[in-house]
């Protein structure tokens, strides 16, 4: 990768290529391109921060990219500036679900105002959402005020993602029966939106029910915050629901700030950010370190051996550590 600066330069005045070749540059795991990435990551970070950052989550098929490619082009044409990411640890090798993507989101990645990334495609889930929070900044950086980041995937990435987002949506489809079989309390417990996604044709009543459904245990969670999570319907197809969206995102936003919340949510997430980096690294040191590892593997025999206790060994072990720090 050439010039950092350059690429620094043309970044900041708002050119997708560029911000493409920033993101390339952050995902790299050539070390002189980490180099440079964090050259250009401390440059721009004074001018990131300012976004609304939102998570978009919900089963595969349940309409994600579809929903942000009608969101997406709305907000655009109310003023904003739109940059979507992808977190996909689910597929590491394929270009099956980015592939999905560029036809569900035709309009919007033809637009001059978005921007659209699929997901790294290695790495570790740990990895991977590293690098996504720091192409978040990196859009900030280039002028996107509204940060949508699609989820894919069941567990993990949903509650990765929710901790480097402002507002966590969850897309879900009705369906028949028990409205809340399917889901994880969890997950809804993450929620500060909850949209019902396909309501239209012969789904639409189902939608609806669903809606009450879902309000009433809403109801039950309880959060003692600024905002209370809502339920909207929409319909991705017919373009429908999504006025509502759009006023709830504004509320949001202004209760959050107006609230704290959204100041002292980004610096708990700053924080427990570097201290799952701290630890991830700290580990990594360890891992390379042979010396330590051939010492660890001694003590790790004495254990299976019945030599030494579990407790006595890891006291062990923590001693070698400190003698080397
Ligand atoms: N009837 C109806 N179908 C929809 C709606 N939104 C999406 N779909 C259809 O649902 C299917 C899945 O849509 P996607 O937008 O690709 O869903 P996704 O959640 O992004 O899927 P993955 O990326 O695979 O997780 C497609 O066939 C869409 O045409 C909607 O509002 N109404
Ligand atoms: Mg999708």
């Amino acid at each position: 990768m050439k010039d950092w600066k350059e690429i620094k330069s043309n970044l900041l005045k708002g050119d997708r290529r560029a911000l493409a070749k920033a993101i390339t540059l952050v995902e790299s795991h050539r070390p002189t391109d980490r180099e440079m990435a964090e050259k250009l990551l401390k440059d721009i970070i004074p001018k990131s921060g300012n976004s609304l950052r939102i998570g978009i989550s919900g089963i595969p098929g349940v309409g994600k990219s579809s929903f942000i490619e009608v969101l997406g082009l709305q907000l655009i044409k109310a003023g904003h500036k739109v940059a979507v990411l992808a977190v996909d640890p689910s597929s590491p090798i394929s270009g099956g679900s980015i592939l999905g993507d560029k036809t569900r989101m035709e309009e919007l990645s033809q637009n001059k105002d978005a921007f659209i990334r699929p997901s790294p495609t290695t790495g570790s889930l740990g990895g991977v959402t590293a690098k996504t929070r720091e192409s978040i900044f990196l859009c900030e950086a280039a002028g996107y005020d509204i940060v949508l980041i699609e989820t894919v995937g069941v567990g993990q990435s949903e509650y990765q993602v929710s901790s480097m987002v402002d507002l966590f949506m969850v897309l879900m489809v009705p369906n028949t029966g028990d409205e809340l079989q399917g889901i994880k309390k969890g997950i809804i417990e993450l929620a500060d939106l909850l949209i019902i996604n396909k309501a239209d044709g012969d789904t639409k009543i189902l939608a609806e029910n669903a809606k009450t459904t879902y309000q009433n245990a809403l109801h039950i969670i309880k959060k003692e915050r600024f905002w209370s999570p809502m339920v909207l319907n929409c319909s991705s197809l017919e373009k429908t629901g999504f006025e509502e969206i759009k006023e709830a995102l504004s509320s949001f936003d202004e209760d959050s700030k107006k609230s704290g919340h959204f100041e002292s949510n980004r610096k708990e997430q700053s924080q427990s950010w570097l201290d799952s980096l701290f630890q991830e690294r700290l580990f990594q040191e360890i891992k390379e370190n042979s010396s330590l590892n051939s010492q660890f593997e001694k003590i790790r025999k004495n254990v299976q051996d019945g030599k030494a206790t579990v407790r006595e060994a890891s006291s062990e072990m923590i001693k070698l550590i400190k003698e080397k720090l």
